[in-house]
């Protein structure tokens, strides 16, 4: 089913039409209310009668992180402080968080979004939606909540943790669709486990995973033991938070863009250029109906491709794929480009091992070192030494073989790696130290 017909099955000629018109209106206002932009814009030579076409949309510079931390906390707020009903900021793992802000609009916009977003993904009214990703400053925990009362579903305003009472609840409310972090759903079904609760007892058809990277295997891995059709999730606060994109649940196969509200580029990471369709490289977007925090070619960092072609399910928005990983998180070992995503399907392809792993990267001399850190399962780990030593080898060279990397590999006893109630912290780089 699907929420907005209109806008999510338009044909192209006409989403185009008014994808011109809105990028227009953004742009003249930017230009007119945030010094940043109109400084940025003159610096490149371009003024707001020079986008006449949506092609135009690349003569406009890009806006990168540091461009937003520069003017933190309000200053690329396009609308005075009193029309500003909500603020949100990313926490980020340096320095000082991104802020970003909306207009009564502006939620009203976001939680029709999250709503087309729910219902993609296989929510309907009389649904209950276990929520747990975290309220607060957070995007995630809200942005469901609104699209879920939106959708007219009931909504548990669980947040992250505490997941014993989660547990509790799942079985005793009967919850259908459950919301967090992918990581977060796996820590849940492990410790469902531990109380001996079944979720095939449970009454979940759907979960939407995002906010963090994960793999296909994982989505099996997930669909698998909580008994339930996994969906992609993907936004970024930026943007507007959660609801930029979603899987639909007929196809599974790519994420639909809201383009009625953001125009999605690839370009390539290094030289900045567009790329088609179909060439996987840098996200960048454009927001076309926000008040409060417009963006305008606003650099993700999130690797991904377009594909333009009709999806089974009717919505005539572009899909991107499923986020291969982050420039800034790319690990370069020893000259060679390392995804953790890439690590992660090796590992859980392999068949003896949890998907909680921990990629830790030291300097040795002038050496790149990268050790996997990987639990194996219950079952392995009441076996021989010696055959944990042999799968500790197997996978070293599966990861050898598959990515051109040598890494050490090091198993952990089942629980020894740390569990996170929102993103998982995979990636501990020693290097920088
Ligand atoms: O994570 C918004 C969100 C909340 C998305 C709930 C989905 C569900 P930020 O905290 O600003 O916002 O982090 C945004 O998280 O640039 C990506 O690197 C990463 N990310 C988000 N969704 C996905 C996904 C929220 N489905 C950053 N796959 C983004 C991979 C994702 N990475």
């Amino acid at each position: 089913m699907i929420f907005n017909e209109e806008f999510e099955t338009m044909p192209r000629e006409a989403l185009e039409a008014i994808q011109l018109r809105r990028l227009q209106a953004t742009v003249a206002r930017v230009y007119n209310t945030v010094p940043f932009y109109r400084r940025r814009f003159e610096e490149a030579g371009v003024s707001p009668a020079d986008i006449r076409s949506l092609a135009d949309l690349s003569r406009l510079p890009f806006t990168t992180k540091t461009d937003l931390r520069d003017n933190y906390p309000f200053g690329m707020f396009a609308v005075p402080m009193d029309n500003i009903t909500r603020i949100h900021a990313s926490s980020g793992t340096t320095g000082k968080p991104t802020v970003v802000g909306y207009t009564a609009r502006d939620i009203q916009a976001w939680a029709e979004l999250m709503a087309r977003t729910l219902m993609a993904a296989g929510a309907r009214r009389d649904d209950i939606v276990h929520n747990a990703y975290g309220y607060g400053l957070f995007t995630g925990g809200l942005g469901v909540h609104y699209g879920a009362e939106k959708l007219g579903a009931s909504v548990i305003p669980i947040s992250g943790g505490n997941t014993k009472r989660q547990v509790m609840i799942m079985k005793d409310f009967g919850p259908t669709i459950l919301t967090c972090t992918p990581s977060y759903a796996l820590h849940v079904a492990e410790v469902a486990a531990e109380m001996g609760v079944d979720f095939g007892d449970l009454k979940f058809k759907a979960g939407i995973f995002g906010a963090e990277p994960w793999s296909e295997q994982m989505r099996q891995e997930i669909e698998r033991k909580l008994n339930l059709k996994a969906m992609d999730i993907y936004g970024l606060s930026e943007v507007m938070g959660p609801g930029v994109s979603i899987e639909c649940i007929e196809a599974q196969n790519g994420l639909h863009v809201f383009e009625d509200h953001f125009i999605p580029e690839i370009i390539h990471p290094q030289t900045g250029q567009p790329l088609p369709c179909g060439t996987p490289g840098e996200l960048v977007f454009t927001t076309i109906t926000k008040e409060a925090f417009p963006v305008i070619r606003y650099r993700t960092r999130d690797l991904s491709v377009l594909h333009a072609e009709p999806c089974r399910c009717g919505r005539t928005l572009v899909r991107m794929g499923r986020i291969q990983g982050r420039s800034d998180d790319m690990l370069i070992i020893r000259g060679v480009n390392v995804f953790p995503s890439q690590i992660e399907s090796v590992i859980i392809d392999a068949g003896h091992f949890e998907p909680h792993y921990q990629l830790v990267v030291d300097r040795l001399g002038n050496m790149d070192q990268l050790t996997v850190r990987v639990e194996v399962n219950e079952a392995m780990f009441s076996d021989e030494i010696k055959n944990l030593q042999t799968i500790e080898r197997e996978l070293e060279r599966n990861i050898r073989e598959t990515l051109g990397v040598s890494t050490q590999v090091r198993l952990v006893e089942p629980k020894g790696i740390q569990r996170s109630e929102g993103k998982a912290v995979r990636v501990i780089d020693n290097r920088k130290l």
